[in-house]
């Protein structure tokens, strides 16, 4: 069990305050400063490991190195991102690191109309409405969410990178989801031989939410397009990330049969719970089962079941008790949500069958 830690600088969050959450043992983290495309520094990843280990915690892995536009597009400047790519694998693994998570998502990470969406209970939460977002050009949202962050580097949202929105939206003109897809199994198979003698486990984050946004192609969805990427490179390294938050905004996904199919494809975990209010409109509940829709027993049985033994987060948590912060990251209703979801494991793996 671990939670996400953006670092020193970039987290309201401290280490000690993660280290006292019952049963979290280690940090998910990022060198928050790099930009994607940057070789990271064998230094930077030895201080990071340093820090979290003074705490008393360990990495459970990286979320995320970023992939460059060059490689989603498939530019001809993509082999030298690759191969800077191939270098923060080496120099992570050489420092133990064995699970990386990353995201192919064209231009924006993932998307919300409204970080701070008050629910019935008072508490502040990420909302999204497709008819908000089709009413709003990529320009403006990318602003309003950059208001909305409360002064904090979101992930996913680097204004460095978001300043030049049209040049990355030109990039994405002849891609569909074919060449997407097509670009996304070149690169795995590029960086498939230092995962392999490092033991690196790669975890696709998929898209979020669930489904083409702004007219760009999305390609990590379904249950189908899971399971065509996995064949097609067909190695455990090459493993996938269940988010159940993404993957659970569109309800034709039913979680726990995808858990099933991927068996032995997971090695990284994202579960949280969300609200789906109408088709296209859904906000982000507590972990609870009970207050989204989402089945969360079903889910970790399903983890439980098919022998997973990976590493869990919590996703994003509401802004609740007064806690101001980065949005989505707080502290207290991310350890609620952890603690919910070890008495779950904990019910399920007591459970005789
Ligand atoms: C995360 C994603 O905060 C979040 O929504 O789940 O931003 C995730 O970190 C990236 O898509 C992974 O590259
Ligand atoms: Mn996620």
């Amino acid at each position: 069990m671990s939670m996400r830690w953006f670092g020193t600088g970039y987290d309201a969050v401290k280490l000690w305050q993660i280290r006292q959450v019952p049963g979290v043992t280690a940090v998910i983290t990022t060198l928050s400063g790099a930009l994607p495309g940057e070789t990271w520094a064998a230094d930077a990843i030895s201080a990071l490991k340093a820090e979290v280990a003074e705490a008393g915690l360990s990495i459970a892995g990286i979320e995320s190195v970023n992939i460059h536009d060059a490689i989603k597009t498939g530019a001809p400047e993509r082999d030298q991102y690759i191969a800077n790519y191939i270098t923060t694998l080496e120099r992570l693994g050489q420092a133990d690191i064995h699970l990386v998570c990353y995201n192919f998502m064209p231009v924006f990470d993932w998307t919300r109309s409204d970080l701070a969406k008050i629910r019935p209970d008072g508490s502040a939460t990420f909302s999204y409405d497709q008819k908000i977002i089709d009413r709003i050009d990529p320009d403006e949202m990318t602003k309003s969410i950059n208001a909305q962050s409360q002064g904090y580097k979101l992930a996913g949202w680097e204004p460095e990178r978001l300043a030049r929105l049209k040049e990355l939206f030109a990039m994405y003109k002849e891609v569909d989801e074919e060449k997407l897809f097509a670009n996304l199994v070149y690169f795995l198979e590029a960086i498939m031989p230092v995962c392999r003698k490092y033991d690196i486990h790669m975890a696709i984050h998929p898209d979020d939410p669930a489904w083409p946004v702004f007219g760009l192609p999305r390609i990590v969805r379904d249950k189908e397009r899971l399971l065509r990427l996995m064949n097609a490179v067909d190695d455990p390294r090459n493993g996938v990330t269940l988010c159940t938050g993404s993957l659970g905004t569109d309800p034709e996904n039913n979680i726990p049969d995808i858990i099933k199919s991927l068996k032995g494809r997971i090695p990284f975990a994202h579960i949280r719970n969300l609200l789906r209010v109408a088709p296209g409109v859904f906000e982000e509940s507590a972990h609870l089962s009970s207050d989204g829709s989402l089945d969360m027993h079903a889910i970790v049985k399903a983890l439980y079941d098919t022998g997973f033994n990976g590493v869990i987060r919590p996703d994003h948590g509401r802004a609740i008790w007064g806690e101001t912060g980065m949005p989505g990251y707080g502290l207290y209703d991310r350890a609620l949500g952890v603690t919910y979801l070890n008495g779950l494991w904990e019910a399920v793996s007591k459970t005789e069958v």
